[in-house]
């Protein structure tokens, strides 16, 4: 630091501390091995809890260890509440949720306020649709840490020369996890928060999404389209035109006279339909949705406890107070009709809540949320972060009442630390900019990192047109991210595949073609982040956590831990250590293509890929083909996890997990697969094993499990 930039340091540090009161802990405890939590003097339980991120109240498990020395500091200054760390040399950070920028997060400031912000412009980017007031900490070791700010009132995130996050309700408590690696750091993450749920392996697959196609006729234009020009594609999407005057739980009559039958369609074509509903209730005597909620005292009010009205889609509306268990149960009944019409998920947009004419663009601060059952009656202030969470939590459930066999899927545009229990995100309203292609790494790798495993962008960028050579180089990008869906905007050109010429039509088939084949890979580590908490997405320095070279990349990134995805835009990208070949996925080669990303096995692994098919309704694990990437002792291991692909039979054992082993001996190389666990009875199986070396690739021919053997060709 130089002279005048410490003086004005110690200015600033000298005002806070002149302002503010110091509040220090007065309890700190272990709640689980090596994760404390620390109360300021000031909290007040009835402000706090119960807590909206955490699964369940922490247990103390006991006084924190004589050596713990990583404890926060707590001031109230009259207007803000805070807690601060300091940040010592060398720390990587990472977390905080979605937002923009690069993927380290040292030296960024965000706010944490959920906020309804197209193009990402409010704010220069700095507050977006969700909120996490989590950071993960590396070391320069690679020993790691983890603070979650147990808060849902407005509050900033400061990351410099300390870790200080700004509150403008009352003095929060906060959570330390200290582990040796931050993959543990993000596990014990999700011990605490929770973890996704496994989601129906259709929801994997490419979908197919635009502001708006209507009528009904045009959405089947596009499902057609897919299967003519032979492109992979699973879900057709339903924005908000299908509505009746934008009226929530309504069809339009005349655009989308029969809902089932469109529904119908796509089902006898193997895909699927997921249709929005936004929480803006019209208001209108005469609705059904309006004047049952109203008949129930349903609606969040205004400072002097009238019902809120702000303006939405459907003009003047009125907002469901989700904070009510009783108004929760009342939303998720109207999920029964709604599904019953064959949809298979839903999306939840502008549940920030979105309010066109409000302050920030949504409801007043001072707005009043009245509780029930669990929650105390509070302002929006309090409540605002976790309106969307609280929305898609009740989706789930009356989803779930209705299809009680049936995964949800639900996709949310809002969320807070922990959302990611009920619903899948995407990061909003991004534009067709090369720069918001280029971000879409960092976004969805730091969302990842804060426990939203199921996440992506709109492929292609939604404002905007977009030209053809984005296109093909986000899609041949995109496939490869946890969820993968093409949007669009309003008024902008048609951003299907073939809308873009041959050869970026071509470059889109190969691309989804790519992600279809490495399914059975994908749905396993969905399981793994379903069952352990680690992400889908894996920042690059995952894969060697002491290189600090690799600290910032941000230009590639891990699909699992086996396969380094470095898109074809970025040049001299950094890439791990150790050997990582570049595999062929589907015939394609992507060293002489000018938009297929390479894919790079790493030595040691087992990859499992499945056949081609049009869409998931085809998906078949009877025959596979296993990537084989062997080691310097001549090795690798990989595993694959199977069970009916939806519905709950998979939580009473109807699943199966196997495990790959190769060895090499007099340049034979075998294979043992091994049902490790579960009951689920998978067909008899065949496979084939590829074994990709430095300069060679030895494919074998189908064989049985008990004879996987292969002679490499040198
Ligand atoms: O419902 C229309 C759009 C939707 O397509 C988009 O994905 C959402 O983020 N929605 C926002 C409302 C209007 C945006 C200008």
């Amino acid at each position: 630091m130089n002279k005048l930039k410490l003086s004005l340091f110690m200015l600033f540090v000298a005002t806070i501390a002149s302002a503010s009161t110091k509040c220090d802990p007065i309890r700190s405890k272990f709640i689980g091995d090596q994760i404390a939590i620390f109360y300021p003097s000031n909290f007040d339980p009835a402000a706090n809890l119960p807590s909206l991120a955490f699964v369940k109240e922490p247990v103390e498990t006991g006084d924190i260890s004589k050596d713990w020395n990583f404890t926060p500091s707590f001031y109230a200054t009259g207007k803000e509440t805070y807690a601060t760390f300091p940040v010592e040399k060398g720390i990587s950070l990472y977390g905080t949720g979605e937002v923009t920028g690069s993927l380290l997060r040292n030296g960024k400031s965000i706010e944490l306020w959920n906020t309804d912000t197209p193009g990402y412009q409010r704010v220069n980017g700095n507050r977006l649709y969700h909120s996490h007031p989590w950071v993960l900490g590396v070391r320069e070791d690679g020993t790691a840490f983890g603070i979650i700010a147990d808060n849902t009132w407005k509050q900033k995130l400061i990351l410099n020369d300390s870790i200080r996050f700004i509150s403008e309700g009352p003095a929060f408590r906060v959570v330390v996890i200290e582990r040796k690696t931050p993959q543990e750091v993000v596990m014990a993450l999700t011990d605490l928060v929770g973890k996704i749920n496994l989601p129906p392996l259709w929801s994997l697959g490419y979908q197919q999404c635009r502001w708006s196609y209507e009528p009904d006729s045009r959405a089947k234009e596009v499902a057609e389209g897919f299967i003519s020009h032979k492109i992979p594609c699973d879900v057709i999407w339903f924005d908000i035109d299908y509505m009746d005057s934008f009226r929530i739980f309504t069809f339009d009559k005349t655009k989308f006279p029969d809902p089932r039958g469109m529904n119908n369609y796509l089902h006898d074509r193997g895909m699927r339909s997921v249709w929005m509903i936004d929480p803006g209730v019209k208001l209108e005597k005469g609705y059904s949705v309006y004047d049952e909620g109203k008949k129930q005292d349903n609606w969040v009010k205004d400072a002097f406890r009238k019902d809120f009205v702000g303006p939405v889609w459907p003009g003047n509306c009125v907002f469901p107070d989700f904070t009510g268990r009783k108004t929760r149960e009342w939303w998720s009944g109207l999920y029964k009709n709604f599904m019953a019409t064959g949809i298979d998920g839903v999306w939840n947009d502008m549940n920030e809540p979105s309010v066109f004419n409000g302050p920030d663009g949504t409801m007043p601060t001072n707005n009043w949320h009245r509780g029930g059952g669990d929650l105390p009656a509070g302002p929006h202030l309090r409540y605002h972060n976790v309106y969307g969470m609280l929305m898609v939590q009740a989706t789930m459930e009356g989803i779930l009442k209705a299809n009680p066999d049936k995964r949800p899927f639900i996709l949310s545009r809002s969320g807070f630390l922990g959302s990611h229990r009920y619903g899948a995100t995407w990061t909003g309203d991004n534009l067709a900019i090369v720069e918001h292609m280029k971000m879409s790494i960092p976004m969805s790798i730091n969302l990842s990192l804060s426990g939203q495993a199921f996440n992506g962008p709109d492929i292609g960028g939604f404002g905007q047109n977009t030209s053809p050579e984005l296109f093909a180089q986000w899609m041949s990008m995109g496939i490869f991210f946890p969820f993968t869906r093409g949007h669009a905007c309003k008024g902008t050109n048609n951003k299907e595949p073939w809308n873009f010429g041959p050869v970026v039509e071509k470059a889109c088939q190969t691309a989804i073609n790519r992600r279809y084949r490495l399914m059975p890979y994908i749905y396993t580590l969905f399981h793994e982040a379903a069952t352990t908490g680690m992400p889908v997405m894996r920042p690059t320095f995952f894969a060697d956590i002491k290189d600090l070279n690799l600290r910032p990349v941000d230009d590639n990134f891990l699909l699992g831990s086996d396969l380094l995805i470095i898109p074809k835009w970025a040049k001299n990208s950094l890439i791990p250590k150790g050997n990582w070949r570049v595999i062929s996925i589907n015939g394609e080669e992507s060293k002489n293509d000018e938009y297929q990303a390479d894919v790079l096995q790493r030595e040691g692994t087992i990859i499992p890929v499945g056949n081609l098919i049009q869409s998931t309704a085809k998906y078949s694990t009877d025959s596979l083909t296993l990537f084989v990437s062997l080691d310097t002792n001549g090795k690798a291991e990989g595993s694959l996890y199977e069970d009916a692909n939806d519905g709950f039979e998979y939580t009473k054992g109807e699943y199966c997990i196997w495990t790959f082993n190769a060895d090499t001996e007099d340049n034979i190389v075998s294979v043992v697969a091994k049902q490790l666990k579960g009951k689920f009875k998978s067909k008899p199986k065949l496979f084939k094993i590829k074994v990709i070396e430095n300069n060679n690739v030895t494919e074998s021919s189908w064989l049985r499990p008990n004879q996987l053997k292969v002679r490499l060709i040198n």
